[in-house]
């Protein structure tokens, strides 16, 4: 057992006896009612999920591990003369609950050396799809495509996995996956819009590397760092983690469960919002005939898309009621150094008219930006110009926590997930509304 692992079999260890006090000895307990509201409406807000990785709250934001993104800036290991930490040391993080060590970091960053290697079929698939396949098909198919490594499978089928070491079969199956996915991204993009594929390096950092795969020089590491780290969870509710736990939560094993993340994050009103906010943007330049709008153009063309009955792409969100930490981190960097781009004074200026235009409208509860409203942005001015591609970068980050929560599944035992449904007359009859 490696050392990262000995570690979080001990953090394991210590953390099960308060899973399983809670359901022996209070497991009545009630945390909250459910309302007809709630059962046609997403169940949103209904507390019903358990995860110690992350916690969001509407008005502060995420707290990774109980640290909010800035703490988690400041207190993580960084490159020698990085701003932005290492993202095996906010992993580390996410699986373990501690903070880590620049050893532990080094530990982490090991283990994804040492598994990284994607085997040729893999691309095969991802190439056999051709060059017309939307990027979030391309990385859910590669991730799909390796389930057939699975150690996971191979313990259940050789009846050595159980109630209480099948995190372990998990964790490998994580960590062998997760080792991947920055080289898998990097050449769905480079197959997909560039030449040739640029192979991994094993002496650089995750960001680092990923940063030369996609043949961008610095500071697009730093970019990032960041974005991995800030994409990386959003609690449990959120479609690609409910998706992965949900998955998992039949003995799924983790490709099965990332690549129904992956689908789930693929939806505009999910993470595919990062594309949707660049294409907005290059539809309202187009109309401008590539001017930069004023104030008042942009009001107009929100009123356009809100009356057209579209939603305006990157503001909104169904926990967060103020401006995303994620939007205001991105922000500062843009701040730092891409303060003069066209792009991002529009998005700027966005952030200025749409809350006013979506209060004015008058249906959103939450009219400030999320994360997906800055984020291609910054990838646009470092060249990433192929915006269809920004969701596998959202991908990449995400699959770091809902990789890590399923590991903890595993371990904490949770079960099956299998809520119950009703028909609408029972919903009549909840009512009182018995003259139908
Ligand atoms: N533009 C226009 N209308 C909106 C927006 C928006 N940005 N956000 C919410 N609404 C509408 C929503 O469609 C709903 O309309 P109706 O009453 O006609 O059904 C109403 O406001 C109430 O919705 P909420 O309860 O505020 O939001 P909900 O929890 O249902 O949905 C989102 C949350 C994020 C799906 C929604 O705000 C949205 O569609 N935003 C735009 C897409 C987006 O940026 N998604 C990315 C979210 C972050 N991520 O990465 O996942
Ligand atoms: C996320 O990062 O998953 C999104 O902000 C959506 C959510 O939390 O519901």
């Amino acid at each position: 057992m490696g050392i990262l692992k000995e570690t979080l079999a001990r953090k394991i260890e210590e953390h099960r006896p308060r899973t399983t006090r809670l359901l022996k000895e209070f497991g009545k307990v009630k945390l909250d009612e459910v309302t007809i509201a709630q059962a046609l409406g997403g169940m949103r807000g209904i507390k019903s999920l358990v995860t110690d990785i992350s916690y969001l709250d509407p008005f502060e934001g995420i707290r990774f591990r109980g640290h909010t993104i800035p703490e988690t800036m400041e207190k993580l290991p960084k490159p020698p003369g990085a701003e932005m930490p290492y993202v095996e040391g906010h992993f580390y993080h996410l699986l373990t609950g501690e903070l880590p060590t620049e050893e532990d970091v080094g530990l982490v960053n090991e283990q994804f050396t040492r598994r990284k290697h994607v085997p040729q079929y893999v691309f095969d698939t991802i190439t056999g799809m051709g060059k017309d396949s939307h990027p979030m098909t391309m990385f859910s198919a590669g991730i799909l495509s390796m389930q057939k490594e699975s150690e996971f499978v191979k313990a259940y089928n050789a009846g050595t996995a159980n109630r209480y070491n099948s995190w372990e079969f998990y964790y490998e199956d994580v960590m062998n996956c997760m080792a991947k996915l920055p080289e898998i991204g990097a050449f769905i993009y480079r197959y997909k819009y560039k030449d040739k594929m640029i192979p991994s390096s094993d002496d650089l950092d995750l960001g680092g590397d990923f940063a030369q795969m996609m043949g961008i020089d610095k500071p697009y590491d730093e970019v990032m760092r960041m974005y991995f780290i800030i994409h990386s969870d959003h609690e449990s509710g959120n479609v690609s983690a409910h998706a992965t736990h949900l998955v998992a939560s039949a003995l799924s094993d983790a490709y099965y469960a990332l690549s129904a993340g992956i689908n789930g994050l693929a939806g505009p009103l999910h993470g595919l919002a990062n594309q949707e906010v660049l294409r907005w943007i290059q539809d309202v330049l187009e109309k401008m005939g590539g001017q930069i709008p004023s104030k008042e153009d942009l009001v107009k063309f929100c009123w356009d898309t809100l009356n057209s009955g579209q939603v305006i792409p990157g503001y909104g969100h169904a926990v967060l009621r103020k401006t995303d930490p994620r939007f205001t981190a991105q922000r500062e960097f843009a701040l730092k150094y891409l303060p003069e781009d066209p792009i991002f004074k529009l998005v700027s200026a966005l952030y200025e008219v749409v809350p006013d235009v979506l209060m004015e409208h008058g249906r959103a509860k939450n009219p400030w930006p999320n994360v997906d409203a800055h984020s291609g942005c910054i990838q646009w001015y470092y060249g990433v110009r192929e915006y269809d591609f920004y969701t596998v970068l959202f991908g990449i980050g995400r699959a770091l926590g809902v990789l890590a929560n399923i590991v903890w599944d595993r371990a904490l035992g949770y079960p099956l997930e299998r809520p119950k449904s009703v028909t609408t007359a029972m919903l009549e009859t909840a009512a009182g509304i018995t003259d139908q």
